[in-house]
């Protein structure tokens, strides 16, 4: 097994230059740093001659964004390679290509997806692609079926449970979704203007049990092999396409996380329009994002269902489970998007649909509204029977006086 070192742009060459596909050895080949994650480092290897480039991802045993006051494992890379595997098993079509692993060096070689672009970008732009959301929901519902009990046997998957247990990722997760927001900790980056808003959701005592049975089932209830971290920068797409990539945080756990992450990221940029577009066109981007979160579910609901109707556990198949299961997977979905809403809005690793609105005013209105909504979804996802009653509560959902 290779020794670790941290990799420069020329040990990325090197590494793409043994094992990149299609790469000469001879070939003059150029790696520029490309990462803007919170966790790694990232290299694009390009050999122009030949019109072939190739993504290397390294992670460092500490996390980028925080530096090495907070170390974390690089068994992550093992985890991001095994999750990729499995979820490009079952659904090719929507997952990132892994080329080479070196465990070692805690190295991954992905397919250099550098001409699609991240649909958090799309979003923003107010350019996304109008199939995305439904291609995501056709992705969950297929790689959450067949890393379930719903398609494994009871053996394998409590094997499968082990080799993805990841418990210093999962710690994080439970740190920045579920703890800090909810506290004063110094890992929050509150604007001054917020901190009112933030002391009473430390002060929410309903809220925050709400927080904790949501915590408790991230912890307890391994329904299924998550992405694990399912925000849209974890997605790229083209008019034609979408691909997931950045499975490092994968484990196992609620569905109704990832679903939940995704649609949290939805909402996010639907609070962030006022500053994103103002007037009319940011209406209008509203309302897409709202027609795409019931997309997403649909899609995920039906093409669930339909893999269901293959079930061979004899309890799992009764009549009617499949549907009960899927009611508690939706309310779950909207507490988890709750929380990612009122995470990405105060604590550590925050989103630029919010953060990039350049007026003071303007941002610290969505900001507020992202708060409001996140409160509000976390409160209200067991009364929320369906798409058109979420719609209806976002559309409402204004920034407090
Ligand atoms: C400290 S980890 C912060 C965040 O970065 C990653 O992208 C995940 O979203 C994680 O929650
Ligand atoms: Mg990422
Ligand atoms: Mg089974
Ligand atoms: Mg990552």
């Amino acid at each position: 097994m290779s020794q670790y070192h941290v990799f420069t742009p020329e040990h990325a060459i090197d590494y793409a230059r043994r094992y990149g596909p299609g790469f000469d050895t001879a070939a003059r080949l150029s790696a520029a740093e490309v990462g803007d994650g919170n966790l790694n480092q990232v290299f694009r290897v390009v050999d122009d001659a030949r019109g072939r480039s190739v993504i290397v991802k390294q992670a460092l045993p500490y996390i980028r964004c925080v530096g090495e006051s907070w170390p974390l494992t690089r068994d992550r890379a093992r985890i991001e390679a095994g999750v990729l595997r499995r979820h490009g098993e079952h659904c090719p079509e929507h997952t990132v290509a892994l080329l080479h692993q070196d465990a070692g060096l805690s190295v991954l070689m992905l397919e250099d997806l550098s001409a699609w672009r991240l649909w958090r970008q799309a979003l923003m732009a107010g350019e996304a692609p109008a199939e995305t959301a439904a291609r995501l929901g056709h992705y969950l519902a297929r790689v959450l079926y067949h890393g379930s009990d719903f398609h494994l046997s009871s053996a394998a998957k409590r094997a499968e449970m082990v080799r993805f247990s990841n418990p210093e990722l999962c710690a994080a997760t439970e740190t920045v979704f579920f703890d800090d927001p909810y506290h004063d900790h110094p890992r929050n980056q509150i604007a001054p203007a917020l901190r009112p808003l933030a002391e009473r959701l430390w002060q929410d005592g309903p809220l925050k049990r709400r927080v904790a049975a949501l915590k408790h089932r991230f912890l307890c209830d391994a329904q299924a092999l998550l992405h694990g971290d399912l925000h849209t920068g974890s997605v790229f797409v083209t008019e034609g396409g979408l691909k997931v990539f950045d499975a490092e945080f994968g484990c196992y756990g609620p569905m109704g996380f990832d679903l939940g992450s995704a649609i949290g990221n939805l909402l996010l940029n639907h609070c962030g329009q006022p500053g994103l577009h103002p007037g009319e066109k940011g209406r209008a981007e509203q309302r897409r994002r709202r027609e795409e979160v019931q997309a997403l579910w649909q899609r995920f609901h039906d093409d669930f269902t339909a893999l269901a109707a293959g079930c061979a556990d004899p309890a799992l198949a009764e009549p009617g489970y499949v549907a009960d299961f899927l009611a508690r997977v939706w309310r779950d979905s909207l507490g988890y998007a709750g929380t990612e809403l009122i995470r990405r809005t105060i604590g550590i690793a925050q989103v630029a649909d919010l953060n990039g609105i350049e007026e003071e005013a303007t941002r610290l209105a969505c900001q507020r509204t992202a708060l409001t909504l996140g409160r509000a979804l976390i409160l209200e996802a067991d009364t929320l029977a369906g798409g058109k009653e979420l719609a209806a509560l976002v559309a409402a959902c204004r920034q407090p006086s």
